[in-house]
């Protein structure tokens, strides 16, 4: 090879050099920490029947889908408590259910804690006699304030807390 044309090729070479280091740089990069989860919503909505009272909850966490999927196989779990809203104690009204990578295996369907393009989802339907857990002001014409809180723990610990807006009836 003569002069000119080795000289090219030894900067083809470390051009290739540099272009697989920014590659790798950037790889590493989105690998950390900063894609991961910063925002939080629930949504509660209750559903009666004669004889059931059933809260529905949804939790999302915006992220994106390869994060939410190595969220949750670390350990990631969401901790769902209801309360009843009152004037002076808000009583949490059963104990806490905690949500994670197993949750909703079959044949479950009512709880269901997955990934997708759009982050992380929790969705359960805790259901209880009607007059139970959910009648949480005991008068007989007494109606029910019933709101929830999701909480989300990563498998290092990190925490994000979101409360419903309240739902009212006779529950
Ligand atoms: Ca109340
Ligand atoms: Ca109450
Ligand atoms: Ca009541």
């Amino acid at each position: 090879m003569n002069g000119p044309r080795k000289r090219t090729a030894v900067r083809l070479a470390r051009g290739l050099v540099t272009a697989f280091t920014v590659v790798m740089s950037v790889l590493v990069f989105s690998a950390g920490p900063a894609n991961g989860a910063g925002a939080i919503s629930a949504r509660l909505s209750m559903r009666t029947t004669a004889t059931t009272t059933s809260g529905v909850v949804s939790v999302d966490l915006p992220m994106s889908q390869h994060d939410a999927q190595g969220y949750i196989n670390n350990g990631a779990r969401i901790e769902v408590r209801c309360y009843g809203d009152d004037y002076f104690f808000d009583d949490q009204l059963f104990p806490t259910r905690t949500f994670t990578r197993t949750t909703g295996t079959p044949p479950s369907q009512a709880d269901r804690l997955w990934a997708d393009q759009y982050g992380v989802h929790l969705f359960t339907d805790i259901s209880f006699a009607r007059g139970a857990e959910y009648n949480e002001d005991l008068a007989p014409d007494n109606g029910d304030e019933v709101y929830c809180k999701g909480t989300w723990i990563d498998g290092d610990g990190a925490v994000l807390s979101a409360f419903t807006t309240v739902a009212r009836g006779t529950f």
